[in-house]
C-alpha cells in the first residue's frame, strides 16, 4: 500500500509506513540511548552512511523516525526532523541558515520568543532582523537586502491571526534566492500546507494541535528537500535539540485523532467567533473564518478552513479582559493553544511579554487583545461560559 495515494484522515493512521518486525500494531516506545552494532564494520558504516542502522538516539531513533515520516508525509515534505520543542525547531532553523552578518524577514506578529531570541541572542553574533507586516507583500519586498537569508513567517499569526499570501510570498523570496521558512502551527497540515505553496521549510509546535492535549512540548521541522533536510538535520543533532521517544510515541498518539479533533474545535470556534462579533461588549474579533477579518478571501483559498484561535478586544479593553480571563470557569486561563481543552490568555502581559512596546505596536499586539484557544468541549458549555464571564463586567 502507498500511503501517499491515502486520504489525510487514513494518513494519521497508517501514514509514514512504520512496520514494526515484532508485529506491534502501533509504533513501540524505542527507550533507549544507544544502539548495538552487529560488528565493527557494521558500527562503521553506520557512521559513513553506508549503513542506515540506528547509532544513538539524539542522532535518531525508530520511535522519533516514525513520528518524523508521517508529519513529512503530511506536510508533502522531503523529510521530518523531530525537536525537543517549537523553540528548538525554531533556533535550528535560524542556526542553519543565519550566519554572522546575516539578514532575516520575519513576521512582526510571531510567537515572542521567535522574535526575541533574533533581538537578544543572534544579534550577539551579528545576525540583523526586520520585522514587518508580512500580509502586506509590499513591505517585505522593501525590507528585503542582499544579505537576507532567510524569509520567516507565520501565518495565521500569533495572536493577531494575520493572514500572509504564501503563494506571493514564496515566488518573492525565490526571486532573491531567499529559502522562505513556515511556521505552520496555527493550522497543522490539515489546515494548511504551505509546501504545496511553495515553501522550503514548514516547522511547528507540536505541542499544539499535532499532540493536541497539552502534555507534551515538542517541535518539528519538514525540508522541502533532501540538501536543506540534511543540513538542518546535521545541526539539530549536533546542538541537541532532539526529541526523546516517550516524547515522540505521545505524539504519535494524539497526531492519529488530528482531523476528527480539528472539524470539532473549528466548527465550535466557527459559532463563538460569530457571537463574539455580535456581543455589544466586545470592540472587535478577529477570526479567519468571519467576513471582517482582512484577509478573508485569503484565508479562504490558502486554507481549508479558519481553524479554532480566535483573538479579540473588549469595550473597555484589558480591564474588561482582566474581568473576562478572571471569571471563566470552564475555559482554562492558561498559555499554550491547540489542545482538546478551551485556553484563554492574554498575548501583551504573558507570551508576548518580552516584546517591546514599539515591537507590539508594529505587530498590532494591543493591551487589550484575548486570545481563545476553542476546544472540543460541547458548543453550549463553552458557550454559557463565556456568557457567564461577560456578563460580570
Ligand atoms: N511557534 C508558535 C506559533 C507558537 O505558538 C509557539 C509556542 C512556538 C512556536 C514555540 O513552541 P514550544 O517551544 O512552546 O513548543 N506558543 C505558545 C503560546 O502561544 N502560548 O504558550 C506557548
Amino acid at each position: 500500500m502507498d500511503t501517499n495515494d491515502l486520504g489525510f484522515n487514513s494518513k494519521l493512521i497508517h501514514g509514514g509506513g512504520f512496520k514494526d518486525p515484532l508485529g506491534s500494531a502501533t509504533v513501540p516506545i524505542y527507550q533507549t540511548s544507544t544502539f548495538r552494532f552487529d560488528s565493527a564494520d557494521h558500527g562503521a558504516a553506520c557512521f559513513s552512511g553506508e549503513s542506515n542502522g540506528y547509532i544513538y538516539t539524539r542522532i535518531g531513533n525508530p520511535t522519533i523516525s516514525a513520528l518524523e515520516a508521517q508529519v513529512a508525509l503530511l506536510e508533502k515534505g522531503f523529510g521530518g526532523i523531530a525537536t525537543s520543542s517549537g523553540m528548538g525547531a525554531v533556533n535550528t532553523i535560524y542556526f542553519t541558515l543565519l550566519g554572522e552578518g546575516a539578514h532575516v524577514v520575519s513576521s512582526a506578529a510571531v510567537y515572542g520568543p521567535s522574535r526575541v531570541v533574533l533581538e537578544q541572542q543572534y544579534s550577539r553574533f551579528g545576525v540583523k532582523a526586520s520585522f514587518v507586516n508580512t500580509a502586506n507583500i509590499e513591505e517585505i519586498r522593501n525590507a528585503i537586502r542582499p544579505e537576507t537569508k532567510l524569509l520567516y513567517i507565520e501565518t495565521p499569526s500569533n495572536p493577531t491571526i494575520d493572514i500572509t499570501d504564501l503563494r506571493a510570498c514564496c515566488e518573492l523570496a525565490h526571486q532573491h534566492g531567499i529559502p522562505v521558512a513556515i511556521d505552520n502551527t496555527f493550522c497543522s497540515p490539515y489546515l494548511q500546507r504551505p509546501i504545496e505553496m511553495g515553501a522550503d521549510i514548514v516547522l511547528h509546535s507540536m505541542t499544539k494541535f499535532i499532540n493536541g492535549h497539552a502534555d507534551i512540548v515538542a517541535g518539528m521541522i519538514v525540508a522541502k528537500d533532501e540538501a536543506m533536510y540534511k543540513k538542518l538535520r546535521a545541526n539539530m543533532v549536533n546542538i541537541g535539540f532532539n526529541m526523546d521517544p516517550h516524547q515522540a510515541y505521545l505524539v504519535i498518539r494524539g497526531l492519529k485523532t488530528l482531523g476528527i479533533r480539528i472539524e470539532r474545535a473549528q466548527a465550535n470556534a466557527i459559532k463563538i467567533a460569530d457571537y463574539l462579533e455580535n456581543h455589544p461588549k466586545v470592540e472587535w474579533v478577529r477570526f479567519p473564518g468571519l467576513k471582517s477579518h482582512p484577509q478573508y478571501e485569503l484565508a479562504c483559498k490558502q486554507m481549508d478552513g479558519p481553524g479554532c484561535m480566535i483573538s479579540f478586544e473588549l469595550k473597555g479593553g484589558l480591564k474588561a479582559g482582566k474581568v473576562l480571563m478572571d471569571n471563566v470557569k470552564l475555559a482554562v486561563l492558561a498559555v499554550s493553544l491547540g489542545g482538546v481543552e478551551t485556553l484563554i490568555q492574554h498575548p501583551a502581559s504573558m507570551t508576548h511579554s518580552k516584546v517591546s512596546a514599539e515591537g507590539k505596536e508594529k505587530a498590532g499586539i494591543t493591551d487589550g487583545l484575548v486570545r481563545f484557544s476553542v476546544g472540543i468541549e460541547d458548543l453550549s458549555d463553552i458557550m454559557h461560559d463565556l456568557d457567564q464571564a461577560l456578563a460580570k463586567i
